[in-house]
């Protein structure tokens, strides 16, 4: 394991999150923004998923890179495919979890039209495990093993974090917070929350266990791109089916080193009989 990749890995242990700064240009990040905007309008004008004209008011977009929004033969699939397997960012993952890194799906995280929303505190484990215990339980086997990976296209501020809470069990504020009365707390305040100020070209990786939110403001603009990747070990606990990587064909033109990587976590993923499925959707992770 190389000296950088340590110093993440103990950072990614104890707070649950690093930035990478300035680790891509301008000018890379300026093409990944125009293939996200067209994406986001064609989201827009028609949603795969329910079959009807897309929400103006989504947060979100998932699976960027399903056939009805990119087509695996194209210029731009391939520039996405470099990116999701990016030597330096995998290098890091795989000294954070202690195992190869798979890629699970991409996000778009983009403003709504008219909905402000200051954003809902919460751990990616209670949507999967809404009960304490259980998600108390899985908290303890699933920490360090899944990571969203923030890439901003534009300057972004919208992620606030409790560092380390990835460790532990709430406190009492933040159980109130995130969990009591129904979650409608749930956009209260939190002591300690550090709101992350990313510039182009910076990447944020944040373990997903950690009590985090995002803020959406409408009108102006956000795109950020964000793959996941967790170990396999976890893969199967979250996860939603994407149907199309049962092409073995589906990576076949990226770049040689893209087309190992991805293709290795294309058939992990194909491990799982469910994942052959009909495609389902949650937002969630
Ligand atoms: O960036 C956001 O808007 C929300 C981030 C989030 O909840 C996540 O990455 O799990």
């Amino acid at each position: 394991m190389t000296k950088i990749s340590e110093d993440y890995a103990r950072l990614w242990k104890n707070q649950g999150y690093f930035v990478l700064r300035s680790h891509f240009s301008q000018e890379f990040i300026n093409r990944l923004l125009s293939i996200c905007d067209k994406i986001f309008d064609d989201y827009l004008k028609w949603d795969p998923v329910l079959d009807e004209p897309g929400n103006p008011d989504a947060n979100s977009v998932r699976h960027l890179l399903r056939p009805e929004f990119i087509s695996n033969n194209s210029d731009d699939f391939y520039f996405i495919a470099d990116i999701l397997a990016d030597e330096t960012i995998i290098t890091i993952l795989r000294a954070c979890f202690d195992d190869v890194p798979i890629l699970r799906d991409t996000h778009l995280w983009c403003n709504p039209h008219l909905r402000a929303d200051a954003g809902q505190w919460h751990r990616g484990t209670q949507f999967r495990y809404p009960e304490d215990d259980e998600e108390r339980k899985m908290l303890d086997i699933t920490r360090h093993q899944l990571a969203r990976v923030h890439i901003p296209l534009l300057k972004d501020d919208n992620v606030q974090l409790i560092p380390a809470s990835h460790t532990r069990w709430d406190n009492p504020q933040e159980y109130r917070v995130r969990k009591s009365d129904g979650m409608q707390h749930s956009r209260d305040y939190i002591d300690g929350a550090k709101r992350m100020q990313l510039n182009v070209g910076d990447v944020l990786v944040f373990d997903s266990a950690l009590i985090h939110r995002g803020r959406y403001i409408p009108g102006k603009k956000r795109r950020t791109f964000m793959p996941t990747y967790s170990t396999k070990a976890i893969l199967e606990t979250y996860s939603s089916i994407q149907p199309w990587l049962n092409d073995s064909n589906y990576y076949e033109h990226v770049s040689p080193k893209a087309r190992t990587y991805l293709d290795m976590t294309r058939k992990t993923w194909l491990d799982f009989e469910w994942a052959k499925g009909p495609s389902l959707f949650y937002w969630f992770p």
